[in-house]
């Protein structure tokens, strides 16, 4: 990060000043005693500490500063430790022997003309940071691992920024069904807690659902399968030779259930290249599904080894999605469970990610899964326990 120490004596106090103002205007990144000592700190340990950390040294020329010991020992040690000095002369004096060669910046005649081509020479301001208004709406389509991070991160901060919840969404009335306790006689009756449980999700900021499995296996289709709101991806093709460096990809969802509870699903990016992100992704999550490709035995390890990881990361209910059931050649889930072995309570739940109605029932079985464990937790904490 760029900043330009500012040196100067005291008896140019009034010049300085306006100086130092005129460049935090332009957004320069300065450092000046004045400003930026906090009340109660150690100046000594204080500007030692800017010096060190400054990129620039200007250097104000003036014959009270040269003979400042102060400045002296701020300008030996900018110069050696090679910070680029810029000097700027604001009154006739006699520069320092190791400085008399240096282009300076000229302040006795025109202030306003030396003004500009003092802030040439100095670095530019840092270009701004994006709010995560701007984050969101500038959906990276293909884009570096530290950009989409961020807009990652703000995402998932801010999910509902992407879509406000319109409550008068019919789109899953099957959740709403199921707050209301009207699921059907074949599958276990929420109980009353379970439905206050439920609600209850909603007090949390996100109430996010995370979409995991290896390269491939189904993750976005299931999100675009369910989701409202036209799923937000980001590229999905890794390019074969990048010159561009690589391309990730990943997606959001949302299902609205009623006014005050959303969920939101996450897929994570399957190349395992960006599983860096996984951990941002996961923050939060209250379930995840791990989608496999029942197709492909040769990604098992790694579906059980990304449901491990992510296993670790919060320990929150999962479920498996059996994914890609309607081809000929999936495995059962009696199959993968062997395969997978995961613990005997693990639902593994046949799939076919393009079909609607299969991925509600997987995320009403996860959901299902969030509840008893709800329920049992607050059994076990609960009064007299
Ligand atoms: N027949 C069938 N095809 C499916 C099913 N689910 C996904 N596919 C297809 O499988 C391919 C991969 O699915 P995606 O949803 O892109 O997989 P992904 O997990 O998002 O992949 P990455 O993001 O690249 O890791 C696509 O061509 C899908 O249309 C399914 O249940 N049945
Ligand atoms: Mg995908």
């Amino acid at each position: 990060m760029p900043l330009v120490f500012i040196s100067y004596s005291r008896d140019d106090s009034d010049f300085v000043l306006r100086l130092a103002k005129d460049l935090r205007d332009k957004e320069i990144p300065i450092w000046l005693d004045q400003f930026d000592i906090p009340p109660g700190a150690p100046w000594d340990v204080t500007v030692e500490q800017a010096l060190d950390d400054a990129t620039h040294f200007l250097f104000v020329m003036t014959e009270s500063a040269i003979e400042s010991r102060n400045v002296r020992d701020e300008l030996g040690f900018a110069l050696d430790e090679q910070k680029t000095i810029v000097p700027v002369m604001f009154k006739d004096c006699r520069p320092p022997l190791r400085v008399r060669r240096m282009q300076y910046t000229d302040f006795r005649g025109d202030y306003a003309s030396a003004l500009v081509q003092l802030i040439g020479a100095l670095p530019d301001p840092p270009a701004p940071t994006p709010s995560e208004d701007e984050l969101i709406a500038s959906q990276p389509v293909e884009l570096k691992p530290e950009a989409i991070t961020a807009w990652i991160q703000a995402l998932v901060a801010n999910p509902q920024k992407v879509h406000p919840v319109d409550p008068d969404d019919e789109f899953n009335a099957w959740l709403k069904k199921l707050t209301a306790a009207e699921a059907e006689g074949s599958r276990k009756r929420p109980s009353q807690a379970s439905v206050l449980s439920l609600k209850s999700l909603s007090d949390i900021k996100t109430v996010k659902i995370v979409i995991t499995g290896p390269f491939g296996s189904g993750k976005t289709e299931f999100i675009r399968s369910i989701s409202e709101i036209e799923v937000v991806s980001t590229e999905s093709e890794i390019p074969k030779e990048s010159k561009t460096g690589p391309t990730v990809s990943m997606d959001f969802g949302r299902i609205t259930v009623d006014d005050n509870f959303v969920l939101y699903l996450f897929s994570t990016p399957g190349d395992p290249r960006f599983d860096f992100m996984w951990e941002i992704l996961s923050e939060g999550m209250v379930g995840f599904v791990v989608i496999v490709d029942s197709t492909r035995p040769e990604t098992f390890r790694q579906a059980k080894s990304i449901l491990n990881t992510f296993r670790s990361y919060d320990n929150v209910p999962y479920v498996i999605a059996a994914n890609k059931q309607d081809k000929p050649e999936a495995w059962t889930p009696d199959d993968l469970r062997l395969a997978l072995w995961p613990e005997d309570d693990i639902k593994i739940i046949p799939c076919i990610a393009t079909e609607t109605e299969s991925v509600k029932n997987v995320l009403l079985e996860l959901i299902y899964s969030i509840l008893e464990e709800r329920e049992s937790g607050s059994k076990l904490t609960g009064p007299g326990k």
